[in-house]
């Protein structure tokens, strides 16, 4: 109990907590999955504490010495066997009920999304196509070239496509593959979802920090699995309409096609 209560006073106290190994997460959605992730690192913690302690403290207490003699035997405890057998169940359910709780805040869509961008999967690459922008009267579209090459370049250089979002803003991401299961994830948002065909996953990311995420499909779909990179921008509103009407500008400009 007093782990728990240093353990929750660290991670209320700010950003200086322990991350366990996890990413911080950074949208929201990202974060809430990271709060639930500390939680039961600290249970973990808690128990491993508490099984070690006891396993020390009878080996050393119980140990062999001197007398040769065989201790004291016995069986039964029924008071002990109910509270072993009830504590793991009040524990299991505790995880039960933060992980129902923090899914299904993760996986509520805003009913009035910012912007709504279409993620379209494929072999080997991402079609993003923004098409619900308030000041937009046409789709825009950034897609890779779906010819396969193998460039083994990082996720977020200039040969993926890039997905480009406002910081604060809720946005709809609209999933779905053109042939085979590809998986859409973005380890710095703690956030990944299959692509499957003929299903249409919807989900919403509200970026909370600004700045340029990686991202990679995690389903090895093909030869060039590896090259099914991706990254995520976040930028400020202003900046994020800026992009935006440049992009349809120059779509508009081009009669269709993609940009980068
Ligand atoms: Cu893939």
């Amino acid at each position: 109990m007093p782990l728990l209560l240093l353990g929750g006073a660290v991670v209320l106290g700010g950003c200086q907590a322990p991350t366990f190994g996890a990413f911080r997460g950074a949208t929201t959605q990202g974060h809430d999955e990271f709060n639930l992730w500390v939680g039961m690192f600290i249970a973990g913690l808690v128990v491993a504490a508490i099984v070690w302690g006891l396993i020390f403290w009878t080996v050393i207490r119980h140990r062999r010495r001197g007398s040769s003699a065989i201790p004291h035997q016995f069986h039964e405890n029924v008071p002990l066997e109910i509270i072993y057998t009830a504590l793991p169940v009040v524990i299991v359910a505790g995880i039960f009920y933060f992980t129902v709780v923090t899914e299904n805040k993760i996986d509520a869509v805003s009913s009035n999304p910012a912007e709504i961008v279409n993620v379209q999967a494929h072999r080997w690459g991402w079609n993003f196509t923004y098409d619900s922008g308030k000041n937009l009267s046409q789709g825009v579209q950034i897609a890779t070239t779906a010819e396969p090459t193998l460039l083994a370049q990082p996720a977020t250089s200039k040969t993926y496509p890039q997905l480009v979002l406002p910081v604060g803003e809720t946005v709809r991401i609209v999933l779905t593959s053109v042939d085979v299961v590809h998986g859409f994830y973005i380890p710095e948002f703690n956030f990944s979802r299959y692509a499957q065909p003929g299903v249409v996953n919807k989900f919403d990311f509200t970026p909370t920090t600004t700045g340029v995420f990686s991202g990679q499909c995690t389903q090895y779909c093909g030869l060039y699995h590896a090259e099914m990179l991706f990254s995520v921008r976040v930028v400020s509103k202003s900046a994020f309409s800026h992009w935006l009407s440049a992009q349809q500008a120059s779509q508009a400009q081009s009669g269709s096609g993609a940009t980068s």
